[in-house]
């Protein structure tokens, strides 16, 4: 196929590489079309109403311009297994990852693009992560044959041509390929959302060439490439290299009586979440306590030339969990969603009218479920990964410093996961050190964020597991690093929201009420909170938290804030269990942590 280096369309392209690479890929991939987007309106409601057309979005009832689209059963979340990093050893990476060295991956993904995009038109879109005016924002390209990725990608991240004046003539960018490895034969009716078998599904990471090739789902963060294959993997290691961090943390700024602001970032796993402490709406707000979101999936963090650790959010949309989103637990994540919204794998009714658990009390009559079937009122009738996908501008509670090009400095950093047992509604850890230790250990159950088992607690450091892009034991050494580069580091704290009683309940109201632990945060900072000294960290009695007006009783109190010797001695063989998988790759000073833990434990600290 000819394919000019410069591209008349909407604009110019003079980049030599970038006009090299996309006439690679054209060859390789064989697209009916190439289109070039500019991110405009007009852009995404043209390739919308071209899907309402052929069936794949349904225009929802009473929500302007929002759409439902319906996945492949075997295509609704990220796939695990089907995620590699590829180096060229295996050490660069490491024990948490998939490994295939970089030149086998390469040959076989070739293989499976020759030829992929027959009877489809190739969409390539210039998206910056990060404003385009921040000195933390990286310029990228993804090419896809996917128009749900492109109308998602002008949510998720900023597309414009201004992007490539920004690259100039000889920029560097990050190449991100898509494919939903469907090709079409001539005449071939194509399916309302074609994808690849499981054991063609590849979602690769090439750290040294800052290369993404993603082949076979159009779902979530296996498409939507700025969002974990970018803004987590590829720029953790980038990260690494230019000395800053890239972290699956929300951020919040956290407004005080009298207008002090404090900014949190919180690195809960998926579906653990972010996205409702990021939008929590004040109890107290009467009293002049206010939250605002500045970001509620990734958080790209340096530090600042004051010695603080800065936070800037590089995506432009969220892209949600839908099931227990209602008035009651996130009314402001409620409100950006009434329209301008993408809704994948939600039920509906047979108006139009989008429907999921949580959000209301009853089901409506007549649902379909996410499959399009008559729900038959025992399976949950959204599906448990069902996401929204829309613009963070609409977030009413979203905060004017969220698009500051400098980002916003941090107070505290915040760990959590969802454990049933163990881990008590909040303790601070000493120090950095001690920290990092806490983050590096933490555990959490499983969600339908990803394929697989659900509700297995498993170890998920940094809430980063499935999303570093390096040698994880190398990724603890560079936090420990950051905490040296930092005067005035943030403090850091765990959190869980998730602790059960014996007969199963939530024994913490969670959401709005989570507003609570922040407060006690904030005055440990300031030296104000009382809280006691426990083997794993500083707890608070229920006397430090500001409990006011909050109707939880005496007998749970004490159980969100107990700490079990016996049941944390027991997490102690598999921590080390844990960091043996490491070898000489784990930092020394996280093995002393974990000695000095078993020690205040009265437990040794062998696996
Ligand atoms: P990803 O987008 O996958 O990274 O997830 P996230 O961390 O943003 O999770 P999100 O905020 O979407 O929450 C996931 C699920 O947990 C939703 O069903 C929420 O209703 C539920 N949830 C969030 N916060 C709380 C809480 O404080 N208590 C309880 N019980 N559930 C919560
Ligand atoms: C997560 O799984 O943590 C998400 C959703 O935020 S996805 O973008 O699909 O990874
Ligand atoms: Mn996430």
């Amino acid at each position: 196929m000819e394919l000019p280096v410069r591209v008349k369309e909407s604009y110019e392209v003079n980049n030599e590489k970038l006009g090299r690479w996309i006439r690679d890929v054209a060859e390789m991939c064989q697209p009916d079309a190439i289109r070039w987007c500019d991110g405009s309106p007009g852009e995404y409601d043209r390739l919308m109403s071209d899907m309402v057309r052929r069936g794949t979005a349904t225009p929802l009832a009473k929500r302007p311009n929002s759409f439902l689209f319906r996945s492949d059963p075997s295509d609704v979340a990220r796939v695990e297994d089907r995620t590699f990093i590829s180096c060229i050893t295996y050490d660069e990476v490491g024990p948490t990852n998939n490994w295939i060295n970089c030149d086998d991956l390469r040959r076989t993904m070739t293989e499976l693009y020759r030829g992929c995009m027959h009877g489809r038109t190739m969409y390539v879109i210039p998206f910056s992560m990060g404003p385009l005016n921040s000195p933390m924002a990286k310029i990228s390209i993804q090419v896809t044959d996917s128009p749900y990725v492109v109308c998602s990608m002008h949510i998720m991240t900023r597309v414009s041509p201004k992007v490539l004046e920004a690259l100039g003539a000889d920029g560097d960018f990050i190449k991100c390929l898509h494919s939903v490895g469907a090709p079409l034969a001539p005449g071939e009716e194509d399916a309302l959302w074609p994808c690849a078998p499981i054991e063609q599904k590849y979602i690769s990471h090439f750290p040294h060439d800052d290369e993404i090739w993603s082949y076979g789902s159009g779902y979530g963060g296996n498409a939507l490439l700025g969002k974990k294959s970018l803004g987590l993997r590829i720029a953790s290691a980038m990260a690494r290299r230019e000395g800053w961090m890239a972290e699956h943390m929300l951020i919040l700024e956290l407004e005080l009586p009298g207008g002090e602001l404090h900014y949190v970032a919180a690195a809960f796993p998926s579906a653990c979440g972010k996205t409702n402490l990021a939008m929590l709406v004040s109890p107290l707000e009467h009293k002049g306590y206010k939250v605002r979101t500045i970001g509620d999936d990734i958080a790209w963090l340096r530090p600042g030339p004051d010695g603080r650790l800065w936070a800037v959010n590089p995506e432009a949309g969220f892209f949600g969990v839908v099931p227990g989103t209602g008035p009651e637990t996130n009314p402001n994540a409620m409100a950006t969603i009434r329209t301008n919204t993408i809704f994948t794998n939600v039920a509906v009714t047979r108006d139009g009218i989008p429907w999921w658990e949580g959000k209301d009390k009853k089901p409506p009559k007549d649902l379909l479920d996410w499959q399009g079937r008559p729900w038959n009122g025992t399976d949950k009738a959204a599906h448990p990964n069902s996401r929204f996908t829309v613009q963070a501008r609409q977030c009413p509670s979203i905060s004017p410093k969220w698009e500051d090009p400098q980002g916003v400095p941090l107070s505290a950093l915040v760990f959590g996961g969802r454990r049933a047992r163990l881990a008590p509604l909040v303790f601070e850890a000493r120090d950095w050190e001690h920290g990092v230790f806490v983050a590096a250990t933490m555990g959490s159950e499983t969600t339908a964020a990803a394929t697989g088992n659900v509700g297995v607690v498993r170890r998920d450091p940094m809430a980063m597991l499935p999303f570093c892009g390096y040698n994880m034991g190398d990724y603890f050494g560079h936090w420990l690093r950051m905490g040296q580069a930092l005067e005035s580091p943030p403090r850091i704290f765990h959190v869980n929201w998730f602790r059960q009683g014996q007969d199963g309940r939530f024994l913490w109201p969670g959401f709005g009420q989570n507003l609570r632990v922040l407060l006690w945060m904030i005055d440990r900072i300031k030296g104000k909170a009382g809280a006691v000294d426990t083997p794993i960290g500083k707890v608070p009695r229920p006397e430090d938290l500001n409990l006011e007006g909050l109707n939880v009783p005496d007998s749970d109190m004490k159980a969100l804030l107990a700490v079990d010797r016996e049941e944390w001695a027991a997490e102690v063989p598999e921590i080390r269990a844990f960091f043996d998988r490491f070898g000489e790759r784990l930092p020394p000073p996280l093995s002393h942590s974990l000695d000095a833990l078993a020690q205040r434990l009265g437990v040794t600290a062998t696996a």
